[in-house]
Parts: C-alpha cells; structure tokens; sequence
C-alpha cells in the first residue's frame, strides 16, 4: 500500500511513518509513504502557493496550479512504481469537513486497496477549481475544523494500517474473536492490569479467575451495558448487521430493564 501526500509540511508525517504500530508497519515494508510540496511545483522566486481570496474576506486561498501539478507528478511516479492495479488508479482525496465521514467500515476498505493521494489544504481552504478538476472524494474525520488537513491525513492512514495483514500481531488483534467489540460494531469493555489492588481499589475478581469462557461473557456483558448506555445507535447498527446473538438480545433486554428502574428512581 502506498500513500502520496500532497503538503505544505511534509516533515509532519514522521509521526505516523515512524512511531508505534503504524511506523512498525512502514519499517517491515507493508506500506509507503511519499510527501510531495506544493511549493516545489512554483515557479516564482518566492515559491508561492496561495493568494487572496476573490470577493475578498480574511486569509489566503491555496492557488490551484502547484496543487494541480504535485497531483501529475504523483500520478506518474505511481504508475513508474506500478503502485496501483492497471485498471485502477488511485483516488485523489481531500480532507476536509464537507467530506463523507470515516468510520471503521470505511478503514476496512480502504484496507483492500493500494492506497490514495491525499491532499492537505492549509490557510482559509483551497480553489474550488483545483477540487472540482482532481479531487474524487472528500473524507472528514467529524464536525470540527483543523489549521489543515496534515492530522487528518495521518489519522486515516493510521486507522488503515493497523488493518493491514500482518500489521498486528495475534496478541493485538483478536480478529479470530466474533465477539471482539471491534469487529461487532461495539464499545470495548474495560481493562486493568497490576497490581491486583491500585489505591485500594482492585480489579474485577472475574479477570483474575483464569475462567476463560466466564471472562468472555464478562467482558461482552461490559461491552454491551457501555454501548448502550453511551452509544445506544452502535447497538442498533449492530443489530442490523447480524452482530448480536440471542444471548446478546437477552442480556440488552436485562440492561433496558434495569435502565427503566433507574429512570423511575428510588420508590416513593
Ligand atoms: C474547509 C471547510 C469548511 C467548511 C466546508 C468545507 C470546507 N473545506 C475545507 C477545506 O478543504 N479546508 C482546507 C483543509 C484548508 C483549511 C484547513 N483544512 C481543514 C481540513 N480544516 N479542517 C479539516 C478537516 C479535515 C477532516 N476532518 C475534519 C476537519
């Protein structure tokens, strides 16, 4: 797999080439990543890549021909490198809060496939021309607005990695597990870890029980009383996606009926 980006700072993406899982990844040689700057495609002394906006209003716009001309330098570099399947070249993406939200499935696909040129804008935004002309898809990460598009970049490639085969190891992943919040749409039930006993606090007895069945269905227990309480949407979209057994269904009907006590409060 292979990530172009196209940025106005490049040294950025140390964070995600070189650290943790992600930076573990790039080091075994099971994706790559290239930086290209705008800048390098002027051709003024002063190297420029934006301009004010027409209509006038604060800031600078990013102008549309150095973006244009990194994103056909890109193109021939990933065919020279035969980066990308011949039938299939890879998507110019723009990250930005117009975009179609990611999520987990999202990252699940992206996963099949050899990558995507991902363009960082940086200032007030970037001319609408270059992004009608190139761009083929818009990704946010939620509704918020960054100073560019460079964490968002590193964000997705992030969640992209870490599914690539072989990224983590066995202890990691858990893929094997139908049950693994992860792969169910649910949120993960807690952890805890030594000492037994913290601040006079201990951990759950069940954890330290070596009862391995009994800790599975603890910890789907946990992971369904969180996710309804919390995100009671991931349970519905669960469902629909045939992710909750008979048993789930029963333990989520104790959970609404217990939350329907709490909610009628202590008996007056
Ligand atoms: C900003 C913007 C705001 C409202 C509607 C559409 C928009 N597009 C952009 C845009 O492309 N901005 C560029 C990238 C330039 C300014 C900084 N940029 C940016 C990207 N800010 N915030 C994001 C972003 C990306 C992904 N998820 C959330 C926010």
């Amino acid at each position: 797999m292979r990530f172009d980006l196209i940025t106005l700072f490049p040294e950025m993406f140390a964070a995600v080439r070189d650290q943790g899982v992600s930076g573990r990844a790039h080091q075994r040689g099971l994706w790559s990543l290239h930086a290209w700057n705008p800048r390098d495609f002027t051709h003024d002394v002063h190297r420029t890549v934006d301009d004010r906006p027409f209509g006038g209003g604060p800031g600078m716009v990013m102008m549309a021909e150095p973006l244009a001309q990194a994103v056909q330098a890109v193109r021939a570099a990933r065919r020279q490198a035969k980066a990308d399947p011949a039938d299939q070249a890879a998507p110019v993406v723009l990250l930005s809060p117009a975009g179609q939200v990611h999520d987990q499935a999202r990252a699940r696909r992206w996963a099949g496939s050899a990558g995507a040129i991902l363009v960082c804008g940086r200032y007030e935004g970037i001319d609408q021309r270059f992004i009608d002309r190139y761009v083929d898809q818009e990704v946010s990460l939620g509704d918020f607005v960054l100073s560019g598009g460079e964490l968002g970049a590193m964000v997705l490639i992030d969640s992209i990695v870490r599914l690539l085969p072989g990224v983590l190891h066995d202890a990691e992943s858990a893929e094997q597990d139908s049950f693994n919040p992860a792969l169910t749409g649910l949120l993960d039930s807690p952890h805890y870890t030594r000492p037994e006993v913290w601040d006079e606090t201990a951990a759950p007895d069940i954890l330290l029980s070596g009862h391995h069945a009994r800790i599975s269905a603890w910890r789907r227990q946990r992971s369904l009383e969180l996710t309804a309480d919390r995100r009671p949407d991931l349970i519905d979209r669960a469902r629909r996606a045939g992710d909750l057994s008979p048993r789930d269904e029963a333990a989520l009907a104790a959970i609404r009926a217990a939350g329907a006590d709490d909610e009628a409060g202590p008996v007056r």
